[in-house]
């Protein structure tokens, strides 16, 4: 992935001018040619056909109609303006005949006229400037429509100031579209060697501006000579000067470098293709919106391409054939269990296109260039790409799409087709067919479907044991063409530009009893003429995020890109529906077969809680909606009360696997955590706290969130051994999976007790608070008068470690009598996935394969004392290998609240890239949004120290300092309570 350094780099390679009206003085000849030939012809329409037409204005109709088109595309905006109708023609026809090119060879005949008669002249501040630009070494070119381009640079003696001239006959002879198509901008920078990025264009018509934006040019500088400015700011100009004397070579370079931080800090890019790195890409550019996500797998997947869709909550039975976590793990069947893995299903924006026969794809060896680039701030995916068939015939084809934020059933997608130099016949299928279905989607039996209107392309499947529909109705259209259908053949010709759009519709059994037909209706009621109000929709929802979510870091895009793309996936992946919550990998692949961990309430959750509380709402009433999956799992302990899955799926049951099996070797491996990572419980009490605390919502806490603390607390205090005065938990797994079966874990314990008596608190407020609803629930739970005692007592007498003589707390029983392991740094943030193979020596090391101990310090960070804190980070760090992607995080924040800088950053860094620069070598199977939780947790309560009080959040007096050491500000909000409150914190003025 395109890292982008936040060393300031505002360098430039080129800068290419538009001719007319830019370096030379040519609009006045162009528009008296242009007034002289419309006079004559509307009066010629007169005399022959009593037609009276306003007369062509040179200043208006000039600026609006003409200038800046290619000539003929000028004649017929004024013919049309005029509504004057007449032949095409061709570029052979001669000046007097009435046709579309016979009026532009009239046009240009009056201008030659007016060239040798005035001569040229030549705006001296241009001059000055490309001079200048020479003289520093950028290179510099001119791009004109005009076919009389060398005609106009030589009589203004301008041939040698040129690195590359791209003109009207240039743009003929190579089939180049005109502006406001990019293409002759394009080549012009191909001539100069430069980087559409890292160059400038600088035009004085809308058609040139708006071809500059299109193209992706670094800065686009409109020059406005009178009354254009609107337009060119309209189109796209990023500044407006009305002469070049205003700018100068070192601005231009800091616009363009302020520009490329703001432009490149809000998205990702891929430039080329690198099969081994494809199916991480595929991960990391996913569109998702809560209900549904889609891989960012190219449209045409290659053979090994992971092109999955996933619905949120569509499982079906564990298939012993897909990996785990990595791929090298099998896991077997979970039994009967129907839920235990989420579906990959069919990709949605698959297509197939070929031009003249020849398939277009990036199998073979036509494709050229490949940039793609997922823009964060609308959510929107793109890819250009150029192919080269035969000898070069060359064909672009720009792709976007996106899963609207705005309806969740609805995916958008359009393909542009452009024939660069060549005509031929277009073939667009855009059948969602699946070649080896059984093998990629072997949980999908196809169904199938009857009395589907023409023109749509329907797949309905059945998940073979949950038994649950999926239904996609595709439906496309080609732009002009007036008509859906599934497969296209056009025959196109040199230039020319098809685009297609496409509306995915999809709707599963979950959503209610008749999916297809609810597909159908969704499909039907899309309009072509709608497309891009539904684009704007969803764009606009994003905005509303943004507003919330964004966190800005003046002077450090790199920083701010990679924040933006944590909260892009954040957001993304959680929506309104309380029974489902956010998986491990959340919507973009298949490791931990989407099942729901601590990740979402200990990591998640708080990003959610103050950027948008409906969504932890949601994610917290999913763990009501499967506490009766938790009682039972308790009771099957042996235990009262509810005991939370450690990996969940749709009932509640825990799916954790008891094994893995080595795909090389079939070597089996047991997992504990299944049975033994019981904290998740307290995990769920500690978020539901910290979100009643954030926003005081009644209703969820009369309605959910009592029920579940009194349940959570009944399980600790069945699950507590009494052994004389104090209770003990014995047989666990902490947050650090290398240990197995370990007494007194104390994050368990110090948790187990804050969840009995943040129960004690709740059922004191429903009590005061909703008499008549605690009545009624402490009647179905039968919670006595005294069971709120019993939690006291447990919570006074439970075990809970505290800091020893040295100031470390212990992080289980034994733990400090266990054999050093001296970890070799090549091993740390690269654990050996073997290590877990090895479950019965590293449990017997002092090795942590992530923040155990610290989790408390992370949580509740005044609750220690800052010795305690400081001697176990110092203690735990050297010896954590960091084999999750949680762990960095974490350390980052409680070595920022220590003021251990170099600590936080260094691991602040490796939690900030952690996907964008694949640090574990797993993002292939999904993106990490419990790391980015964390990332973002560890900024705001870590670096910034953030605290919460009844006038709101409050940065730490000391925020300033902690700042890591390259930031100069840093700003966003956080809601609490209702409102939105800024923070921002500068170097040395803390606010
Ligand atoms: O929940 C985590 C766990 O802490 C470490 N292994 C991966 C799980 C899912 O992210």
């Amino acid at each position: 992935m395109e890292q982008h350094d936040d060393m300031h780099d505002s360098g430039f390679d080129a800068v290419l001018f538009d001719l007319d009206g830019v370096v030379t003085r040519t609009a006045e000849l162009h528009a008296t040619a242009w007034t002289e030939l419309f006079d004559g012809f509307f009066e010629q329409r007169r005399r022959e056909l009593g037609e009276s037409h306003r007369p062509f204005d040179p200043a208006t109709d000039y600026l609006a109609l003409v200038d800046g088109k290619p000539r003929y595309e000028g004649v017929r905006s004024v013919l049309a303006d005029r509504g004057i109708d007449l032949p095409e023609g061709d570029p052979t026809d001669d000046p007097g005949r009435a046709s579309v090119h016979g009026l532009a060879a009239r046009k240009d005949a009056l201008f030659v006229e007016r060239l040798r008669e005035d001569g040229v002249q030549v705006f001296a501040s241009t001059l000055a400037l490309i001079r200048d630009l020479r003289a520093h070494g950028v290179k510099v070119g001119v791009v004109t429509s005009s076919r009389n381009g060398r005609e106009v640079l030589r009589a203004a003696g301008l041939e040698g100031c040129f690195d590359a001239r791209v003109d009207g006959l240039d743009a003929a002879a190579l089939g180049l579209a005109g502006k406001p198509d990019p293409a002759p901008f394009f080549e012009c920078a191909r001539r100069l060697g430069a980087a559409p990025a890292r160059s400038v264009v600088v035009e004085d018509a809308a058609p040139g501006v708006m071809a500059g934006r299109r193209g992706g040019f670094g800065l686009v500088v409109g020059v406005d000579r009178g009354g254009n400015r609107e337009a060119l700011v309209r189109n796209g100009a990023d500044a407006v000067v009305a002469d070049l004397g205003e700018v100068d070579v070192s601005q231009l370079a800091e616009r363009l470098g302020a520009k490329r931080e703001s432009v490149l800090a809000w998205r990702v890019e891929q430039e080329g293709f690198d099969p081994a790195r494809e199916h991480e890409v595929e991960s990391l550019f996913t569109l998702a919106n809560g209900y549904l996500g889609v891989r960012g797998t190219l449209e045409a997947p290659l053979p090994g391409s992971r092109a999955d869709l996933f619905v949120a909550g569509l499982y079906d039975r564990k298939h012993p054939d897909l990996p785990y976590s990595e791929t090298e793990f099998l896991t077997e069947e979970r039994g009967d269990y129907p839920y235990s893995e989420l579906v990959p299903a069919p990709f949605p924006f698959r297509l197939a296109l070929t031009v003249d026969g020849e398939p277009l794809g990036l199998v073979g060896s036509h494709a050229r260039e490949l940039r793609r680039v997922l823009d964060l701030r609308r959510g929107v995916l793109s890819a250009q790409i150029r192919y080269e068939t035969g000898t070069d015939v060359r064909t672009r084809v720009r792709t976007w799409r996106c899963a609207s934020l705005d309806d969740l059933h609805l995916l958008l997608q359009e393909v542009a087709i452009h024939l660069e130099n060549h005509s031929g016949t277009v073939e667009l299928d855009t059948a969602l067919a699946v070649p080896d279905l059984e093998a990629r989607h072997p949980h999908l039996v196809p169904l199938p479907a009857d009395d589907v209107p023409p023109g749509l392309d329907v797949r309905r499947f059945r998940t073979t044991a949950s038994g649950l529909e999926l239904c996609l109705v595709s439906r496309a259209t080609l732009v002009g063409g007036g008509r859906n259908d599934v497969r296209w053949r056009v025959a196109a010709t040199i230039g020319q530009t098809l685009t297609f759009r496409r509306t995915v519709s999809v709707f599963t059994s979950r959503d209610g009893a008749a999916p297809l037909e609810a597909a159908l209706d969704h499909a039907l009621a899309q309009s072509w003429d709608r497309f891009d109000d539904a684009l704007a929709a969803h764009v606009a929802r994003w905005k509303d995020l943004w507003e919330r979510a964004d966190i800005s870091v003046p002077g450090r895009p790199a920083t701010e890109q990679a924040l933006r793309f944590h909260a892009y996936h954040l957001s993304s992946a959680a929506d309104h529906d309380p029974r489902v919550s956010v998986g491990a990998r959340a919507l973009s692949g298949r490791a931990y077969e989407g099942h729901v961990f601590w990740d979402a309430e200990i990591f998640m959750l708080p990003f959610h809680i103050h950027t948008r509380p409906g969504v932890a709402r949601t994610m917290l009433r999913y763990r009501h909606h499967t506490l009766d999956g938790a009682r039972r799992r308790a009771r099957s302990m042996g235990c009262r009360g509810a005991c939370y899955a450690w990996e969940s799926t749709v009932t509640g049951a825990d799916v954790t696997p008891r094994t893995i099996r080595l795909a090389t070797t079939g070597a089996e491996i047991p997992i504990f955590t299944g049975t033994q990572q019981i904290h998740v419980t307290a995990g769920v009490a500690h978020g539901i706290w910290r979100y009643w605390e954030a926003t005081r919502d009644e209703a969820f806490l009369r309605d959910h969130g009592v029920e579940m603390l009194i349940e959570t607390a009944r399980f600790w205090t069945s699950r507590a051994s009494r052994e004389g005065p104090r209770l003990h938990i014995r047989g666990v797994v902490g947050p650090d999976e290398y240990h197995h079966s370990v007494d007194d874990n104390a994050y368990t314990n110090h948790m187990a007790r804050f969840n009995l008596e943040r129960a004690v608190d709740a059922v004191a407020w429903m009590e005061a608070r909703s008499p008549e609803a605690w009545e009624a629930l402490a009647g179905r739970l039968g919670v006595s008068a005294d069971e709120p005692h019993e939690w006291t007592e447990a919570a006074r007498d439970l075990h809970v470690p505290g800091p020893n003589a040295e100031g470390v707390i212990e992080q289980f029983e034994g733990f400090f009598d266990l054999e050093e392991y001296p970890l070799p740094s090549r091993e740390r943030f690269k654990a050996p996935v073997s290590r877990l193979f090895d479950w019965k020596r590293i449990n017997e090391l002092q090795l942590l394969k992530q923040a155990d101990v610290l989790m408390l310090f992370y949580l509740f960070p005044d609750a220690f004392p800052r010795e305690a804190v400081a001697a176990s980070y110092r203690y735990y760090e050297p010896r954590t290998d960091h084999g999750s992607s949680l762990s960095p995080g974490v350390h980052a924040a409680v070595a920022a609240r220590l003021g251990l800088r170099e600590d936080a950053e260094r691991y602040w860094r490796e939690s900030l890239f952690l996907d964008l620069s694949n640090r574990m070598g797993n993002s292939t199977l999904g993106v990490h949004p419990a790391c980015m939780g964390a990332t973002w947790q560890a900024l705001v309560f870590g670096f910034l120290g953030v605290h919460f009080s009844d006038d709101g959040p409050a940065v730490a007096q000391d925020a300033a300092a902690r700042l890591p050491e390259r930031w100069r500000e840093v700003a966003l909000q956080l809601l609490w309570r209702g409102r939105s409150y800024p923070l921002s914190v500068e170097r040395r003025k803390p606010r």
